[in-house]
């Protein structure tokens, strides 16, 4: 299938729901003939960035990494859907930058800490809480909202159906399939 390849960014505190809606996008491309690659914490932070932790700085690595091999994946005509937090506005917008000006498209996966903290798959929240966790995303570490996201899907007011369907709608009225 034809079609424009570009990041898909996206970003959200952790149980948002950033992998769910990447799997879920993926998905829908899929079907529509276009290749994808999925990165997560789960093939990166346990592969590539295994030797980075989640201080500022490591963060800021993680995140770089994961912006030039993003790179490497669009420049092979894979659409790159990654799901990090990537807390800091700088970091996002560095990606921005190490590609074309419409190969990054930003997905904020807005939630309300309240209901992440409700949601807590992995009971993350509450060792942050407790102190067991320290430097924890939204308890006592940073989450700076994007300025100017290309799409907004919040997931904790809509179904997850509603959410692909934004980010699609994005990529067909901006002609990228
Ligand atoms: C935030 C943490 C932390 C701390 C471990 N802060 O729900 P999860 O488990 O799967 O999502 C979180 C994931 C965040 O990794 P990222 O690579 O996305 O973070 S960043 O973009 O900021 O580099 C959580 C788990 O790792 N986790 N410790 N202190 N999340």
């Amino acid at each position: 299938n034809n079609h424009k390849s570009a990041i898909l960014w996206f970003t959200g505190l952790s149980g948002a729901g950033k992998s769910t809606l990447s799997v879920a996008v993926e998905k829908e491309l899929y079907s529509m003939g276009i290749h994808t690659y999925i990165l997560d914490g789960d093939n990166v932070r346990h592969g590539l960035n295994n030797n980075l932790g989640f201080s500022p700085e490591d963060r800021t690595e993680n995140i770089r990494r994961i912006g030039e091999v993003s790179k490497l994946f669009t420049d092979a005509g894979v659409m790159a859907l990654t799901a990090f937090i990537s807390p800091y506005r700088e970091d996002r917008n560095m990606v921005r930058e190490l590609v074309n000006k419409d190969e990054f498209i930003e997905i904020y996966v807005k939630c309300d800490l309240e209901e992440c903290e409700k949601r807590d798959p992995k009971g993350l929240y509450k060792k942050a809480r407790s102190g067991e966790i320290k430097g924890f995303t939204g308890i006592d570490a940073p989450y700076e909202e994007p300025s100017a996201p290309e799409v907004t899907v919040e997931t904790d007011k809509q179904p997850l159906e509603k959410s692909v369907e934004q980010v699609i709608d994005y990529l067909i009225q901006n002609g990228y399939v």
